[in-house]
């Protein structure tokens, strides 16, 4: 068939599978074009009606069975690009994923959200599927970055907890899957370290000198700084941010380095003893030394959830959305939120796990904030961010 042609059977697949038109009708039409018979059969048999004929294989990049088998869905792309954070997926999430459906599964890591804004933002983009947290879902919303997901190819979001479903940063859910929750607090090495570790003032005592390290995230650093002053760590008062910077400079003087994820290596070593840390991430590195340690410090810190988004660049969105619903079903959502050690948004997981990070609550919950969009405001804090990194 000319391209043409195929661009007319593709659309009249469309047609069917949208269900703008009927079997009766597809058949008609797609004879008309010279679609084969064999080709009718198959589509047809995806779509549904015939219970007896076998689905065709997603392998085979046919049409993808809906749910269940009962409702069609598109045609699925051999490839899906996910830009996440680093160790930020369970063992099996990705390998399971391809076994089942024959899409080949590209995995690129980052380590803040800055970074995955500043990828998408550049046009250069490859990715189907990105993982920010929710004051960078609203920068790349404003940015006009992200397109909505299309629910009635991702049926399993009925297993996500009300409270994740209609959240500040896309009201109404629209155009996030949320994937996990955690907090960033203080990893520290109970072995290692005298006397309780339970304020963001520790990073200002010499003692630990050169044994210390704090993200390279200037929304947590700058946002525990806040924090540890009793303020909001999404203020943009220039008073506060001044002496937001005056503290972080009295630690950046007892600073290994500003890192993230991959302190979790010399944590377990030694090599740090105590780190500006997500709990997940720290859950992690304690299974390999159980002498880590984690706490939400006094003056409070940051909890925030990451959610999965479609990019508009996506240029394998079929394969995006079939993998957000894969990762909504209770069984993989359980193992994505144990195997990475943090909280899963996912009510039909949590009865399948052995010990779910539950929610803050009392107390704690008062210790805790979420992170917003800064929006011009942001110009002031990535100023202090560069005064403190140069300084
Ligand atoms: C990475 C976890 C990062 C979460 N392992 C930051 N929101």
């Amino acid at each position: 068939m000319s391209n043409s042609k195929d661009r007319e059977s593709v659309a009249l697949v469309g047609e069917l599978l949208e269900g703008r038109i009927d079997r009766r009708r597809f058949v008609r039409d797609a004879l008309l074009m010279g679609m084969g018979l064999s080709t009718i059969g198959t589509v047809l048999s995806a779509c549904g009606g015939d219970e007896k004929k076998p689905e065709p294989s997603r392998l085979e990049g046919g049409p993808t069975p809906g749910p269940g088998g009962a409702a069609p869905a598109p045609v699925m792309e051999k490839e899906l690009n996910i830009y996440i954070w680093s160790d930020y997926l369970a063992e099996d999430t990705v390998p399971n994923f391809e076994k089942e459906t024959g899409v080949k599964v590209v995995v690129d890591t980052y380590e803040s959200n800055e970074e995955a804004v500043a990828k998408l933002q550049s046009g250069a983009s490859t990715y189907d599927l990105v993982c920010p947290s929710g004051y960078a879902v609203e920068v790349m919303r404003a940015l006009d970055l992200i397109e909505k997901i299309d629910h009635a190819k991702t049926p399993n979001i009925k297993n996500i907890l009300a409270a994740f479903k209609d959240v500040p940063y896309d009201p109404g859910g629209l155009f996030t899957m949320p994937w996990l929750w955690g907090i960033t607090g203080i990893a520290y090495r109970k072995d290692r370290v005298k006397g309780p570790v339970d304020s963001w003032a520790v990073f200002q005592d010499a003692q630990y000198k050169n044994k210390m390290t704090q993200m390279d995230d200037m929304r947590d650093v700058i946002g525990g700084w806040l924090k540890f002053r009793g303020k909001s760590l999404n203020s943009i008062d220039a008073a506060d941010l001044a002496q937001a910077k005056a503290d972080a400079l009295l630690a950046k003087a007892n600073l290994q380095s500003y890192i993230s994820g991959p302190v979790k290596s010399s944590l377990i070593a030694g090599d740090v003893l105590i780190a500006m840390l997500w709990d997940g991430d720290t859950a992690q590195a304690t299974r390999e030394n159980p002498e880590i340690g984690w706490v939400l410090p006094k003056e409070g810190a940051s909890i925030w959830t990451d959610s999965m988004v479609i990019p508009k660049s996506a240029p394998h969105k079929n394969a995006a959305h079939a993998f957000l619903d894969y990762i909504m079903r209770p069984e993989v959502a359980a193992k994505l939120a144990s195997g990475t050690g943090y909280g899963s948004p996912n009510e039909a997981a949590l009865p399948l796990m052995t010990n779910p990070t539950r929610m803050p609550e009392g107390a704690q919950k008062a210790l805790v904030e979420y992170q917003k969009d800064l929006g011009a405001n942001a110009a002031a804090w990535d100023q202090v961010w560069t005064e403190i990194k140069a300084g």
